[in-house]
């Protein structure tokens, strides 16, 4: 007799060879054939929008290895529970995890660009499975004719056996993992390249625009510290030679660009602050860098597009759809097929080999990364990604503002001290921003004008601060506002990020020694 725990501890065994041998046998085959990634975008795919802004808001940008975890997790603990009820003549554990792997390739096939032969590793790493489990649970391995003791020296064998599958289990997922790395990597291509050279400048940044004595994040954001959001388990891996961008829809011409074929437009160096309507009020989900790109109405003037569009869907390579208005990629807002992020090829988390970017647009419906894919239609003819999941169509961005110092509960002395943050409110620009701060003893002050850090366009943010006496000891608060180009002072009113932005002012706590 095995007992249930052995039973058990087998299961675990025979899922992690399950999961490491479709992992390392999909290494070989290419992204599209890992049926763990493959379940998580899956997972992604139907995540409601609360779910999503939760998820964003706890693990930020870990949330993906959360959820690939996650994933693993469950598996492990079905096959846990099933196979404690394991016998020959009902074989649960093994019916569990031949159960998985209908899921997994399930999921495999619904992604792009997978075909029929993805399926393999999650076919065979279920077989492997399936054997594992068989033999541990039929007590062959340890029923040899050479070790026929009996007691707890049996039940040791057994679990020595177990543990070294579950190992060589583990082993191959991991190298998998590091094959498919290696295989797929673009980052040596992408050390190698150059940037075309820019046509059009960006003006330059004058040092103006970011006040001196406070620590206020740098008014262009390093490539490094650049938020990213994304729904990709797996950052893409797109070479220049692989990538293409097919133009077709509503046109009179069918085009697909080749990376090469670029070379014939006009670049254009663009400043632009990059925000996400997910940002909670506050929150940091927001950057700017010098962008370096194709106009998107240079590429889609040869195509000749219809006049009943009104949108266009664009693709990335892992098939995220973002849906913006023609209109805004025609206009002479001059919006970018971006290449180059702060004079360098895009990061890889960022797009590279190429991605869109749009002045005044929130990022789910115009920035679109590793785009493969633009479709000119109609906003009632199609639907992006995140609209489908409970967004609004259109993403215009809202007047907004943050404070970045003093920090949330921080202790600062008497006397002087500078406060300082940021305000945005893309395409408009910002005017004004605003400051209150409420003593201890509860009374709002007066909205006192920040300084404001030059105006580089109404495409980026401004940094502000403000000057101020500490004088009364206790708890202050601090609350800032923007006023906006057109006269319209950020709303009060507070609302969470779906469907088309957070709003509300953003107030701090601080204390005064
Ligand atoms: N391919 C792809 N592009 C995408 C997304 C995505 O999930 N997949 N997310 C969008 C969202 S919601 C935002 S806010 C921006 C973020 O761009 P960044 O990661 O370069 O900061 O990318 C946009 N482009
Ligand atoms: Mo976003």
């Amino acid at each position: 007799m095995i007992t249930r725990g052995a039973k058990a501890l087998a299961g675990i065994a025979a899922a992690t060879v399950a999961l490491g041998v479709a992992r390392l046998l999909a290494a070989f085959l290419g992204p599209t054939a890992d049926a763990h990634a493959a379940v998580g975008a899956a997972v992604i795919d139907r995540t409601p929008a609360p779910v999503r802004e939760w998820a964003i808001q706890t693990f930020g940008t870990a949330d993906k290895l959360v959820l690939s975890v996650l994933v693993v997790a469950v598996v492990v603990v079905i096959a846990a529970a099933t196979t404690g009820w394991e016998t020959r003549r009902f074989p649960i554990g093994s019916t569990a995890i031949a159960g998985g792997a209908v899921i997994g390739c399930a999921a495999v096939l619904s992604r792009t660009g997978a075909t029929a032969a993805d399926v393999v590793p999650t076919v065979v790493g279920a077989g492997c499975g399936i054997a594992v489990l068989r033999l541990l649970v039929s007590g062959r391995v340890v029923d040899a004719p050479a070790a026929r003791d009996d007691g707890p020296d049996r039940g040791r064998r057994l679990s020595l056996v177990t543990l070294g599958f579950l190992g060589a289990g583990a082993l191959s997922g991991a190298l998998g993992t590091v094959i498919a790395r290696r295989r797929a990597s673009v980052a040596g291509e992408r050390a190698a390249v150059a940037l075309p050279p820019v046509d059009v400048a960006a003006p330059p940044v004058p040092p103006e625009v970011q006040p001196k004595g406070v620590a206020l994040p740098s008014f262009i954001t390093g490539n490094g510290e650049f938020y990213r959001i994304d729904t990709a388990l797996a950052v893409p891996q797109l070479s220049r030679d692989d990538w293409r961008l097919r133009i077709h829809g509503l046109v009179d011409r069918e085009i697909t660009y080749r990376f090469d074929d670029l070379d014939a437009f006009t670049t254009v160096e663009k400043v632009i602050t990059l925000t996400c309507v997910s940002n909670p009020v506050g929150g940091d989900l927001i950057g700017t860098a010098t962008w370096l790109g194709y106009r998107v109405r240079d590429l889609l003037a040869p195509c000749g597009v219809r006049p009943e569009a009104d949108m266009v869907l664009s693709t990335s390579v892992d098939g995220f759809t973002v849906g913006t208005p023609l209109e805004a990629l025609v206009d002479d807002r001059d919006a970018l097929l971006a290449v180059g992020m702060n004079g360098q090829p895009l990061p890889t988390e960022h797009g590279y080999p190429a991605r869109l970017v749009v002045p005044g647009l929130y990022g789910y419906v115009s920035a679109t990364k590793w785009v493969v894919d633009l479709e000119v239609t109609r906003f009632d003819r199609a639907r992006a990604f995140w609209t489908r999941h409970g967004w609004s169509e259109r993403g215009p961005i809202k007047t907004q503002s943050r404070i970045d110092v003093p920090r949330d509960g921080q202790q600062v002395e008497r006397g002087p001290v500078v406060l300082g943050g940021v305000a945005w409110a893309q395409p408009r620009g910002v005017r004004e921003a605003q400051v209150r701060i409420t003593g201890p003893d509860g009374q709002p002050g007066e909205w006192l004008p920040a300084a404001l850090g030059a105006s580089y366009s109404g495409d980026t943010w401004r940094l502000w601060s403000l000057r101020w006496q500490a004088t009364r000891p206790g708890r202050h608060t601090v609350t800032v506002r923007a006023v906006d180009n057109d006269g319209v002072v950020q709303t009060e009113a507070q609302a969470g990020p779906v469907p088309d932005g957070a709003t509300g002012w953003h107030s701090v706590a601080f204390t005064v020694r």
